[in-house]
């Protein structure tokens, strides 16, 4: 089995970029094993084994376990509004559904249903070295955007990515698939894991310790292993997804649902009007001679095709190109909007029924939630006994 999870914020409505580089890339690996933006499939780099081969066991069938969350505890590491914070979490776990997420496929629960994980990031706050936190380019982003630090924010965030870690190590998740921007995170959480197993988890004591609490003698936690989801997408046959989708009012800065002006995102749940008129007023440029991909002058250029080619994955770029090279952004805007509205309306319409069915949904989160903790409780444990803590009989 080789287990998978991922998660997003419940920060606010959820948008294209969180769908496009993250969500329908769950969707697609969830049906087919692969990523869309990743041709070499797998994750695994070039000489690489497969890691279902590691024991030698080749040809055995390699079982993809899921665990997609709403990961409502690193979204308050800035400050969030109580009184929608329940609502943007429930949205968010709707959307992973509506979007394709199959609860008979896949896990999906709300990380703070899972009390192991704020157990275990505190454990593990105990056992990483300050300097390796202050080091998270991510920290220092964030601290100076939101006052330089001080009593601007809170000390959750600096240890936001031990929080990350906690998550991927409680699954003993082998592959964890992110972006660029979170590379760093997860080398820190393949630190911790070395540390922290080499530190509590060798020995004849750390062999007593098990067996006083009935576990195998074995590492607490399972080095896991980065699957970049990279730019460009392009997957064979297919656009696939994109690594990055820009604003709509700056092609230079990501899509962001913390960007005040909504008018640079358009929100999966957008209305098809909304929609039309986010297109037709976002920002493009003057050249003249045609739509380009890729030219380092012209990001929103790039990233408007970027966006028409993701939502239609099963079309080539070569036929996507071909079809708008010569057009002018009045002629390529409506056929841009079309593509999304066409793409996000039976999202829209299952999301609709699936918020239509509370009890459903609330079912759905309680079954991933209740699996989510057998395992996580049995990592727990495992770091417990590791660290000498007395197991309740
Ligand atoms: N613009 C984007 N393009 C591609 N992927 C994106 N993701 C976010 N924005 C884009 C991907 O969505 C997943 C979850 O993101 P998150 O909610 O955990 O945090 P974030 O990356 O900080 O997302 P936002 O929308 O920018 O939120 P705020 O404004 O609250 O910080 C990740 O897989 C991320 O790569």
């Amino acid at each position: 089995t080789r287990r998978i999870l991922s998660g997003v914020q419940p920060t606010g409505s959820l948008h294209l970029g969180n769908y496009l580089g993250a969500i329908m890339q769950w969707v697609e690996f969830q049906n087919t094993g692969k990523f869309f933006a990743d041709p070499s499939s797998s994750g695994k780099e070039d000489g690489e084994e497969d890691a279902a081969d590691d024991d030698g066991d080749g040809g055995i069938v390699v079982v993809n376990e899921n665990f997609f969350c709403v990961v409502d505890l690193h979204a308050i590491t800035m400050p969030q509004d109580p009184n929608e914070l329940e609502e943007s979490t429930l949205a968010s776990a709707a959307l992973y559904i509506a979007a394709g997420i199959d609860p008979e496929k896949s896990r999906v629960f709300v990380q703070s249903h899972v009390p192991a994980h704020a157990e275990l990031a505190w454990l593990l706050n105990c056992a990483t070295p300050m300097n390796w936190l202050e080091r998270m380019i991510q920290y220092k982003d964030k601290a100076k955007k939101a006052g330089g630090g001080g009593d601007s924010i809170g000390v959750g965030l600096f240890t936001y990515p031990v929080l990350m870690a906690a998550d991927i190590l409680l699954y003993q998740a082998d592959r964890v698939p992110v972006g660029e921007d979170q590379r760093q995170h997860l080398e820190l959480a393949r630190d911790i894991v070395r540390r922290f197993n080499n530190e509590y988890c060798r020995g004849n004591s750390y062999k007593a310790r098990c067996k006083r609490a009935g576990l195998a003698s074995r590492p607490a936690f399972t080095e896991p292993e980065a699957m970049i989801i990279s730019p460009g997408g392009g997957g064979d046959g297919g656009t696939g997804g994109v690594a990055r989708v820009m604003s709509l009012t700056d092609g230079t800065s990501k899509m962001s649902k913390s960007d005040p002006n909504d008018n640079s995102r358009i929100n999966v749940l957008d209305p098809p009007d909304v929609i039309r008129e986010k297109i037709k007023r976002c920002k493009t440029d003057s050249f003249a001679g045609g739509i380009e991909w890729d030219n380092p002058d012209r990001p929103e250029a790039t990233n408007l095709l970027n966006i028409y080619a993701a939502v239609q994955p099963h079309r080539s770029r070569e036929e996507l190109y071909e079809e708008v090279k010569g057009m002018k952004w009045g002629d390529f805007k409506p056929l841009l909007a079309d593509a999304i509205v066409a793409h996000l309306g039976p999202i829209q319409k299952r999301y609709a029924e699936v918020r239509a069915d509370e009890g459903y949904l609330r079912r759905v989160l309680n079954e991933g939630a209740n699996a989510a903790d057998e395992i996580a409780q049995r990592t727990l444990k495992a770091a417990k006994v590791a660290m000498g803590f007395s197991i309740p009989k």
